[in-house]
């Protein structure tokens, strides 16, 4: 039998090829001498530092999957998990700004948008040139965006529309505003916009005051009567499946992204434990302490492997939004538990940030919420099981 690696129980790595590794690495080298130094200063100050939009567009992270001729990499969905779970392993506010702007700017903008829309836009937010943000979800409508207000109301050359947008990732600093609203013209059917920073009536404030997520800013998009061209109009896509299907792919980051920080928190109760001595030995000598790195470590390799499963069955074009709810839901609650553990096993030290512990754990507090809270994602598998959805 072949020896053990503690850090790789079940051999991910044996399951990688080649090109992934090889961009997985370069996306650690980044986090780690890029995001890493400056994190707990950003966290500490609430500070926005846009400069890393291009940053990680140097580092070709923004728009993995989007092919080479609008600026991507044309790379497969388990690189794009890979490069997540580097990058969160820092913070999950930086794999936020990424996955906003590559699954939830770039991918729509692909996906349903004009070639005229896709050359406008896609080799900026590649480049990192211009910031993204996506705005779903209202001050009344979070976990249900059907409940959206937001209207579109047909122009003579386009569209007005009005409404606000709540809790919105990137937004105080973005150039290019994907934004969801029910169009009258359309049935009342909801359809997406292009906005553009700098536009009569648009605006976006930052919403202050986060003890979650502090190094990615957030805001609200208050749209006073914003005209736009037709040309704003996402062509070709109506209905919530738009929304979802940008959803589908930042919620199937979220899965291997959270394990990411999970297994930062792990290696750092495991480190912390080995050195620290109490009652004459090291506290990673202790029972009680190694049936949690026990836990730590069985759940992340269960997770990481599953994640994998499931870019796998992206790749091959037959994964299902459940599997993707199952994985979002599984991950962001285990990361979570693996968290709280290591914040405890570090005793007094794990409530500072030097130790940057207690951060990844209020961090992923947001990650539960965000993408469809756990319950949520729960009454999605529920559905899918029973037949009886539980919603309303
Ligand atoms: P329901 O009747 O289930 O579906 C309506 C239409 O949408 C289609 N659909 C999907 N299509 C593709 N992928 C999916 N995952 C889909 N889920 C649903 C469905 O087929 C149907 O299509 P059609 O053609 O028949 O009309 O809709 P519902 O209103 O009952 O939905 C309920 C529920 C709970 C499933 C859904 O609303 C939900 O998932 N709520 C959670 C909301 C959410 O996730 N918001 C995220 C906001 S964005 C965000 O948080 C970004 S943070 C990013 C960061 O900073 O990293
Ligand atoms: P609610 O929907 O009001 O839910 C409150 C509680 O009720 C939750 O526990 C929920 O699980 C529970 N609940 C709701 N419905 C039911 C039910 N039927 N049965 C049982 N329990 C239920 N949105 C965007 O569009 N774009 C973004 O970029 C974005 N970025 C975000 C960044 C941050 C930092 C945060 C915190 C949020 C962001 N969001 C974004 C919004 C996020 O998606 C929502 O917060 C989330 O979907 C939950 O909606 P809500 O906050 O309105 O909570």
């Amino acid at each position: 039998l072949a020896a053990f690696d503690w850090s790789d129980a079940l051999r991910l790595e044996d399951s990688l090829s080649e090109d992934e590794r090889m961009l997985r690495d370069a996306a650690r080298d980044f986090a780690q001498s890029t995001l890493q130094p400056k994190v707990r200063d950003a966290y500490r100050e609430e500070a926005v530092d846009a400069g890393i939009f291009k940053e990680m567009g140097d580092a070709g992270l923004l728009g993995l999957t989007i092919p080479e001729e609008y600026g991507g990499l044309g790379a497969g969905y388990v690189t794009y998990g890979l490069v997540a779970r580097e990058v969160e392993r820092v913070d999950s506010g930086y794999r936020s700004m990424m996955s906003v702007q590559s699954s939830l700017v770039m991918y729509p903008i692909h996906a349903y948008g004009s070639e005229a829309q896709r050359q406008k836009y896609l080799p900026g937010l590649a480049a990192g040139d211009l910031i993204g943000c996506f705005g779903l979800t209202e001050p009344d409508a979070g976990s249900d965006p059907a409940g959206m207000k937001t209207k579109a109301v047909k122009t003579a050359t386009g569209y007005k529309i009005s409404g606000a947008k709540m809790w919105i990732s990137n937004a105080p600093i973005a150039d290019v505003f994907v934004v969801w609203a029910k169009s009258e013209d359309h049935g009342g059917k909801i359809r997406g916009f292009i906005l553009e920073k700098g536009m009569k009536g648009l605006s976006a404030p930052k919403i202050a005051g986060k003890l979650s997520l502090r190094a990615s800013v957030t805001g609200e998009i208050v749209m006073d009567g914003v005209e736009v061209g037709e040309d704003a109009l996402l062509p070709n896509v109506q209905g919530l499946k738009g929304p979802f299907g940008c959803l589908n792919r930042a919620r199937y980051g979220i899965a291997w992204g959270v394990m990411g920080a999970a297994e930062f928190c792990w290696h750092a109760a495991r480190t912390y434990g080995l050195d620290r001595k109490q009652f004459g030995k090291p506290l990673a000598q202790t029972q009680l302490f190694q049936k949690k790195l026990a836990d730590m470590q069985t759940e992340i390799t269960l997770g990481l492997h599953s994640a994998l499963q499931l870019g796998r069955l992206l790749e091959a074009g037959t994964a299902a939004p459940e599997m993707i709810s199952l994985m979002k839901r599984n991950n962001c609650g285990k990361a979570l538990d693996v968290a709280r553990a290591s914040r405890d096993m570090h005793g007094g030290n794990g409530i500072s940030d030097e130790f940057h512990i207690m951060r990844h754990m209020v961090n992923l507090e947001t990650v539960n919420t965000y993408e469809g809270t756990h319950d949520v994602h729960a009454l999605i598998l529920g559905r899918a099981q029973t037949g009886l959805q539980a919603f309303f």
